[in-house]
């Protein structure tokens, strides 16, 4: 009877493995996962540190939740003159062996529209979409608009 219970357990952390072939979301790690939360109804802005352990490109594509009904890539750049504005970007590349980071003033996830109120201290659960159609969790600390950048 326990024999049995085991090799169910044993089947059924295989089976997940054995259907899905290594993915791009499979090489890549999260870190300093945080969200700067702006006051009012202004959009908040999710940054990472994404780390690509495989021997090819990973493509970050776009990103979801349930939290934030709308989730964008964006870059932040800026110009001649000084001023700084913000772009919509349709990919992301992950250099094999390499990073790319979200960062203030850089690439950034911009949240908008919260299923309900999102206060300093929440973690924020948001899905990293990638190009082979692979998934990747990350848990987002939420921080508020004067925190500096934890990197
Ligand atoms: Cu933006």
């Amino acid at each position: 009877m326990k024999m049995q219970y085991l090799s169910v357990l044993l089947l059924m952390s295989l089976l997940p493995v054995a259907n899905l072939q290594a993915s791009q979301a499979d090489h890549v790690t999260a870190t300093h996962a945080w969200i700067r939360l702006l006051p009012a109804n202004l959009p908040a802005s999710g940054y990472v540190m994404l780390q690509n352990m495989g021997t090819s490109t990973a493509v970050l594509v776009s990103a979801h939740s349930t939290t934030y009904a709308s989730v964008m890539l964006h870059e932040s750049t800026t110009g001649s003159g000084g001023m700084s504005s913000m772009n919509a970007v349709g990919k992301l590349a992950i250099p094999a062996q390499g990073k790319a980071e979200l960062a203030p003033a850089g690439y950034h996830l911009m949240l908008e529209h919260a299923s309900h109120m999102i206060k300093a201290g929440d973690t924020v659960g948001i899905t990293l979409d990638f190009a082979d159609g692979s998934q990747l969790p990350v848990q987002f600390l939420v921080r508020p608009a004067n925190a500096a950048d934890p990197n």
